[in-house]
């Protein structure tokens, strides 16, 4: 084996560089044109590639150091090659590769910096602007995780991997908002941003329609109570509600299922709801297993066990994963009706909204009732809307029977 040292090449006309990135660490194995680390002068960010195979035996700077042309920057461990003359030869070819290297660094970074696209004030290294130029990916629209904001490969990676999944990603237009006033930028915690990706995919992908219903509690609000006098555990109208779609999915299996291929229905023989959990870090959808099992007031505890966990941060993969329907309840704040947003692979999600006491006539007589109005987004490649109401209809007529 042969230790070489990497030195700065030739920056062309900038002197002081400082290091923003360091690619690998000790002991990695590289191959030729791998980036090793990332430069930063006033003009434009440069990645300085290897040029030999090898594992780096040591890395000398660090990032955040100012480096000029000819600074060693890490110490690489190449195969030994036996023939001198060969060995001669290869040093040459590496050492004018490294410079044909360098100037080709130069020369890219001039001709990207030259071309039609403005990434101006765009901080992201000259491979991450060549893929993006190359795509024609806009990178104002992404905002960088590295230092100083700096777009890193894997942020490209990850706008890249969402587009193509998407027919396109509305990013509000940062710096035509600029203009307006004082802002800040915030980031989105990871539950958010990973909800925000599965909700945009699934609005993008699925034709969505949203069936209303409204069903007479009053019956149950009344047993509710009395219930809530012994129980151990907090009876919202919530499980009522679950407890009914249950039985509703059992009676309509198309409901229950994922479609997996052209013309393929998954119809699942078991019964699992996922509730939509509202957290400090966004909404989390935990699953209540096999609800069918399950009599009014273990659902209760159950609703109660998994937004603690949830809000504890306390759900492990089992407790997000296998839902076959959803429920989302905003009944405990407000609304009298909204659309939400299939779950994938479901085929239908239920919102519930709060219930709201009504005068009404019955038989000439006034009398006042409670309704619960809840409604039902489902997935029109799968479901049609007899189904949907046929469906809601089932789940309104359980509740009014009583549970
Ligand atoms: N109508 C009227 N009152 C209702 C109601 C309804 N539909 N649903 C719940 N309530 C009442 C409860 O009875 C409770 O009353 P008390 O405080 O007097 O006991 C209060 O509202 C709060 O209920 P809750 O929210 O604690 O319990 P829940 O079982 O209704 O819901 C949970 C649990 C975890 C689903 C809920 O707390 C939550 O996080 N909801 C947010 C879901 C969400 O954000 N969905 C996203 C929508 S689209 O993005």
């Amino acid at each position: 084996m042969r230790e070489i040292e990497l030195k700065i090449p030739n920056l062309g006309e900038a002197e002081d560089t400082e290091i923003i990135e360091i690619s690998v660490k000790k002991g990695d194995k590289l191959f030729k044109n791998d980036p090793i680390i990332v430069l930063e002068s006033e003009k434009a960010a440069m990645e300085v590639p290897s040029d030999f195979d090898g594992k780096i035996k040591d890395i000398k700077v660090k990032e955040g150091d100012s480096v000029r042309e000819g600074t060693v920057f890490a110490i690489i461990e190449v195969e030994e090659i036996e023939d001198p003359k060969l060995q001669e030869e290869e040093f040459k070819t590496s050492s004018n590769e490294s410079s044909n290297e360098s100037s080709k660094i130069v020369d890219e970074v001039q001709r990207i910096e030259k071309t039609s696209i403005d990434f101006s004030g765009i901080n992201a290294g000259p491979a991450v602007r060549k893929i993006a130029r190359e795509l024609e990916i806009d990178l104002k629209k992404i905002i960088g995780s590295g230092k100083n904001k700096m777009i890193t490969k894997d942020d490209l990676k990850n706008f890249i991997h969402s587009n193509s999944n998407l027919q396109k990603i509305n990013y509000a237009d940062l710096k035509s908002l600029e203009v307006f006033g004082d802002y800040e930028i915030q980031n989105q915690s990871k539950v958010s941003k990973a909800g925000a990706k599965n909700l945009t995919q699934s609005w993008q992908s699925i034709p969505h329609v949203s069936h209303f219903e409204e069903a007479d509690i009053t019956k149950i609000e009344k047993q509710r109570k009395d219930l809530n006098e012994i129980s151990a555990f907090k009876i919202t109208p919530l499980a009522y509600i679950i407890k009914a779609i249950s039985l509703a999915l059992k009676e309509f299996p198309l409901m229950n299922s994922s479609l997996v291929g052209d013309g393929k229905l998954m119809i699942k023989k078991y019964i699992n709801i996922g509730v939509a959990v509202n957290t400090d870090q966004g909404l989390v959808v935990p699953v209540i297993k096999d609800v069918n099992s399950l009599k009014l007031g273990k659902i209760a505890e159950a609703i109660t066990e998994i937004s603690i966990k949830a809000r504890d941060k306390k759900l492990m993969k089992d407790d997000i994963a296998g839902s076959t329907f959803t429920v989302s309840s905003l009944g405990g704040i407000g609304g009298s009706g909204f659309t939400p947003i299939i779950n994938p692979p479901e085929v239908g999600i239920i919102g519930v909204s709060r219930a709201k006491n009504i005068s009404t006539f019955l038989d000439k007589q006034l009398i006042q009732k409670t309704v619960l109005p809840f409604s039902l987004s489902y997935d029109h490649r799968v479901i049609n809307g007899v189904d949907a109401g046929e469906f809601m209809y089932f789940i309104k007529s359980t509740i009014e029977k009583g549970l």
